[in-house]
């Protein structure tokens, strides 16, 4: 396994899905926290690992990988077990589907530099975040809860844990920040009934991190 150190932030959704991926494989790491309120993710040091100033960053055995789909995507090659895709090309496809709706769609538009620029630039107040936030994380909501009708078991593809299952679940905690519905997607809340009850999904929850503050841990 050699050395892991993975870069996060307990409340980040994409440090959340790497931490998922860890605890599914079994792989031990170090936990680096990274505080995006003291902006530590924009410090000289930080920048030179992930450029991009974001949270979460691997480094396994002195390999730099910044970007939590790139990370997972390694870890499943270089771990294969319990293999986060199945085998079947078009089912894969839709895994990627799923995943891509919350990677490129929902997930920047609640990120805090994208929140900062509307509260610097145009003024907004929390209130009107909150509603910036819903209204792009309602058609994600939407198109996921009608792709995964389709596909759900247990889990969101049939009754193995997937890649899919590793981006919805801490999607939806940040849609319950966000005080976002999530009634209208009976589906979606049944899988993370589900995938609750698993214990890398414990182990993963952003209240359960050496990072964690005092006021969130249960
Ligand atoms: N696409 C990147 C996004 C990374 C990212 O922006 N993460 C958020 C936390 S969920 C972050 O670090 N935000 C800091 C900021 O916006 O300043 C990934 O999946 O790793």
């Amino acid at each position: 396994m050699g050395s892991m150190v993975l870069y996060n932030y307990f409340r980040s959704s994409t440090s959340y899905r790497v931490r998922l991926a860890m605890h599914m494989k079994g792989l031990d790491f170090e936990y680096k926290p990274i505080n995006l309120l003291k902006s530590e993710q924009r410090s000289p040091e930080y920048l030179k690992i992930n450029p991009l100033g974001g949270v979460p960053t691997l480094v396994h055995n002195g390999k730099v990988i910044p970007e939590s789909f790139a990370i997972m995507e390694y870890l499943d090659e270089v771990f294969p077990e319990p293999a986060l895709f199945p085998k079947d090309a078009y089912l894969k496809a839709r895994i990627r589907q799923v995943c891509e709706v919350i990677n490129s769609f929902m997930h920047p538009m609640g990120n805090l530099k994208t929140l900062k620029y509307m509260e610097q630039h145009h003024g907004y107040t929390q209130e009107q975040k909150e509603e910036w936030f819903k209204h792009w994380a309602t058609q994600g909501l939407q198109t996921l809860e009608s792709t995964l009708k389709e596909f759900a078991g247990t889990y969101s593809f049939g009754n193995q844990v997937t890649m899919a299952d590793l981006f919805l679940i801490p999607q939806l905690v940040t849609c319950q920040r966000f005080k976002v519905d999530l009634s209208p997607y009976p589906t979606l809340v049944k899988i993370s009934e589900n995938c609750n009850k698993l214990e890398a999904f414990q182990k993963a929850h952003p209240f359960k991190q050496i990072d964690t503050p005092e006021e969130f841990k249960k």
